[in-house]
């Protein structure tokens, strides 16, 4: 990316910053309707605070800043042209960085999502000696409705309804942007630096099909990590060895449904070789934490000298061991390989530079056949991530 462009996370769309507009932040300004944002969203237009391009201020380098020519005020609100969604800031002290999840039907992104983020703002951010917080309302209340309100009802109650299956935002059309990500800001109090993360929690169906996951080819590519999900209970050798409750409160569907991780591996590698116009012998650089969810139905598979029964030594240690991430990548080779998965293991390693193996369970517990479990209790859910934020020079291995 050029310096002086910049890649709308909404709706994946290229300007310059001289390109950008603004919402005025006065309350009392004269609201219109906005049909711009309306068609980002399929949604009559609402009343809102005037968008304005032109006559920007600028403060130096530093800050944008545009003078509403309704009501005069200054605003520092940044939107994107094409769909006036709120940009994080634009300032160089400012990063951004995308994370994807890719992974089939059933396989466990949302509820990892959901629990990684209550858990990063709640202890990990601390744990690194910074603090997250939601860079917006409306990543604020997306978070509330789509994940917290099922996961972490009230205090007191324990969650008895299983999160919903995440809508596809292109079956049927071309339109990105129905799952609005959430981004979630983090700074480390020793550093000037801040940063900007946006999640995208993707409906496995749209990894179902070549010509969906091309549709969102635009957005895998722009990602800065990916988290591909292998969910283990489509592992044949797996599934056969668990008994039909633990499968049952582990996956929502009785049938084994949906492409094997495989098959959507294969359709990843296709999309960013494309995307990224690459010879046949180099490989992709993106990083990849391969996701082996649900870990707490496998402990019965596992010997008992396993590195992935022992808590994770990363937030102990304040930051990403090293050594411990090696310890359960080398497990992780060693189990899918007993469980027939080389030729997964071996398209990871002939097409990707960065990659490692995790394990992690979201609720620490086994929901029973009616999808009731008790508060999550999550196991190793901060490994992939802490990786992926040394991957992206956010934080150092130790
Ligand atoms: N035992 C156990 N089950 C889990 C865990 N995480 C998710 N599940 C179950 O896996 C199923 C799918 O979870 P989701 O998070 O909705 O999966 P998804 O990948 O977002 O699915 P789509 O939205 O359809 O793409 C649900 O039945 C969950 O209860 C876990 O840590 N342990
Ligand atoms: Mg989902
Ligand atoms: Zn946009
Ligand atoms: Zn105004």
């Amino acid at each position: 990316m050029r310096k002086n462009t910049y890649v709308c996370p909404y709706c994946f769309t290229t300007h310059s910053k001289s390109e950008l507009c603004f919402r005025c932040v006065n309350a009392t300004c004269k609201k219109k309707p906005d049909h711009v944002y309306a068609k980002y969203c399929y949604k009559a237009p609402e009343l809102r605070q005037p968008a304005f391009e032109g006559r920007k201020k600028w403060f130096g380098k530093k800050k944008y800043v545009g003078e509403c020519p309704y009501c005069g005020r200054e605003s520092g609100q940044l939107l994107c042209p094409s769909c006036h969604n709120v940009l994080p800031g634009l300032e160089r002290s400012i990063e951004t960085k995308l994370f994807t999840v890719v992974g089939g039907m059933d396989a466990g992104k949302s509820s990892y999502l959901a629990v990684l983020l209550h858990e990063f703002k709640r202890k990990g951010a601390c744990m690194l000696n910074g603090v997250a917080s939601f860079m917006d309302d409306t990543s604020a209340r997306v978070y509330e409705e789509q994940f917290l309100r099922y996961l972490y009802p009230c205090i007191g109650t324990d969650p008895s309804i299983r999160l919903p299956k995440t809508k596809s935002s292109l079956a049927g059309s071309t339109y990105i942007g129905a799952n609005r990500p959430i981004l979630m800001d983090f700074k480390r109090l020793e550093e000037q630096k801040k940063y900007t993360f946006v999640f995208y929690d993707e409906a496995g169906e749209d990894f179902e099909e070549e010509t969906l996951m091309f549709t969102m080819s635009e957005q895998i590519a722009a990602s800065n990590g990916i988290f591909f999900f292998l969910d283990p209970l489509k592992i044949s050798y797996v599934r056969n060895r668990l008994q039909e409750a633990k499968i049952k409160g582990a996956s929502t569907t009785e049938e084994q449904y949906g492409s094997d991780a495989n098959v959507i591996l294969l359709r990843l590698i296709k999309v960013l070789r494309a995307k990224y116009k690459l010879l046949e012998e180099e490989r992709i650089s993106v990083p990849v934490a391969v996701i082996l969810p649900k870990l707490d139905v496998l402990t019965s598979l596992l010997s008992r000298s396993s590195p992935l029964l022992r808590s994770s030594m990363h937030y102990e240690e304040k930051g990403y061991a090293r050594q411990e991430g090696f310890d359960v990548h080398e497990e992780l080779c060693g189990l899918l390989h007993e469980w027939g998965q080389q030729e997964f293991l071996y398209h990871l390693a002939a097409n990707f530079e960065n990659y490692q193996l995790f394990a992690v369970s979201a609720f620490g517990n086994n929901p029973d056949e009616y999808g009731r479990f008790y508060h999550p209790k999550p196991v190793r859910i901060e490994d992939p991530f802490l990786w992926m934020l040394v991957q992206m020079g956010v934080i150092r291995a130790l």
